[in-house]
């Protein structure tokens, strides 16, 4: 098995870090976890309050875009990536 029969849309888990502004306490990620796990694909999720890591597991490829949208229904900003490499500089 060579890398070329890697299907990402098949059997793959994914594993994703976005990181959330604005988490303060527990009620914070229970709602951050409750929209994002809503999301088709998603099979787990995982937030470190001090960190505002959020670790979204999926057995699908995921949108950045519905991860985006799923952290601001449930009142909070996503900072993605690429903004963190930015602000790195
Ligand atoms: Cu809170």
């Amino acid at each position: 098995m060579g890398l070329k029969d890697f299907d990402p849309k098949g059997f793959a888990m994914t594993s994703t870090t976005f990181h959330v502004d604005g988490m303060t306490c527990a009620h914070c990620v229970g709602a951050v976890t409750r929209e994002v796990s809503a999301l088709p694909g998603v099979t787990g999720v995982r937030i470190d309050l001090p960190s505002g890591a959020v670790s979204v597991e999926s057995d699908a490829t995921l949108a950045e875009q519905a991860i985006e949208a799923a952290v601001e229904e449930a009142g909070y900003v996503l900072r993605r990536p690429d903004q963190l490499k930015m602000a790195d500089r």
